[in-house]
Order: C-alpha cells, then structure tokens, then sequence
C-alpha cells in the first residue's frame, strides 16, 4: 500500500501521558533526521511531493490536519487529530497537506538526511516514475 497509520500505545498514570517512539518496536526505519511543522497559515496547502526513498512516520502531536495519499491509482485521505496516531509513508506516495488548525504541530520522523534529490515535485513525473517501476 505504501501508507499506513498506526496506533501508538499511550503509556500513563496519574500525571498524564507519554508515548515512546522508537526503532523496530512502533517505528521500522532508522531516524535520521525530525523536523516539524507549526504555524501554519489558515487556508495552507503543502507537500506535493512524492519520495524516492524517504520512510517517514508523521505524528500530529498537537491539533489536527489531514493528507492526501496518492499512489498513482487511487486518493485517499487521512486525518491525523492525535498523538497516538502516526502517518507511515514508506512507498512512492504523493502527498498534500491541509486543514491545519491553528495550534497544529506535526512531527515528522525521517529515514534520511534531507535531499531534495529525493523528491518528486512534478506530479505528471510522478505518474510516470509510477508507471516505469
Ligand atoms: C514531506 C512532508 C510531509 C529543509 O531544509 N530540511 C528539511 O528537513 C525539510 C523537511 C525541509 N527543508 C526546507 C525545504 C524547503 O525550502 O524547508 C522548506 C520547506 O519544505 P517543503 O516545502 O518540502 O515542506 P512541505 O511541508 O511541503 O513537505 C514536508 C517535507 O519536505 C516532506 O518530506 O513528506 O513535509
């Protein structure tokens, strides 16, 4: 499928809550790099993009947004209002972003360093790449 979200196990007590994140138990890829994204101006669309090799978990530790998953046949969308739910791309998925609320901070856990030769841009070249593999 190429995406999948996944439930985190929330670990707490009377204090609160914490979820772990971490290699080979909830995540399957090494992390080498962890960006976020906050702020977001009302109305904001990002990504469209798709990756080459990037595994990413994004996580919407604060708020909500929802993506747009594409894998050159069918759109599906996912919402992400949760910290104990995370968005796993692994496969050549082209994805948008919207609908950020105002407090929304997305985490997202990355295979790689990043590389803007690792990203598709063009969405005719993803279809291609697609249609090529
Ligand atoms: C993705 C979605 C979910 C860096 O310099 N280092 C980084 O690690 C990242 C992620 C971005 N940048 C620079 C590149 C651009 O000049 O930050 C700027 C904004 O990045 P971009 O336009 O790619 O942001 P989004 O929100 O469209 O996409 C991001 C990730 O880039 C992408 O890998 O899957 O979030």
């Amino acid at each position: 499928m190429g995406y999948k979200k996944v439930d985190f196990k929330t670990l707490g007590d009377e204090r609160g809550s914490l979820i772990a994140l971490e290699k080979d138990y909830n995540i399957p890829f090494n992390v080498n790099r962890v960006y976020y994204i906050f702020d977001t101006k009302d109305g904001v669309r990002r990504g469209y993009h798709a990756h080459i090799k990037l595994k990413q978990m994004a996580v919407c530790v604060k708020g909500s947004c929802t993506f747009v998953l594409d894998d050159g046949k069918k759109r599906e969308e996912i919402s992400l209002d949760t910290p104990n739910h995370g968005l796993l791309i692994e496969g050549l998925i082209w994805r948008e972003m919207y609908g950020f609320s105002e407090d929304c901070v997305l985490v997202v856990l990355a295979s790689e360093h990043y590389d803007e030769d690792d990203y598709i841009r063009d969405y005719e070249k993803f279809i291609k790449v697609i249609h090529e593999q």
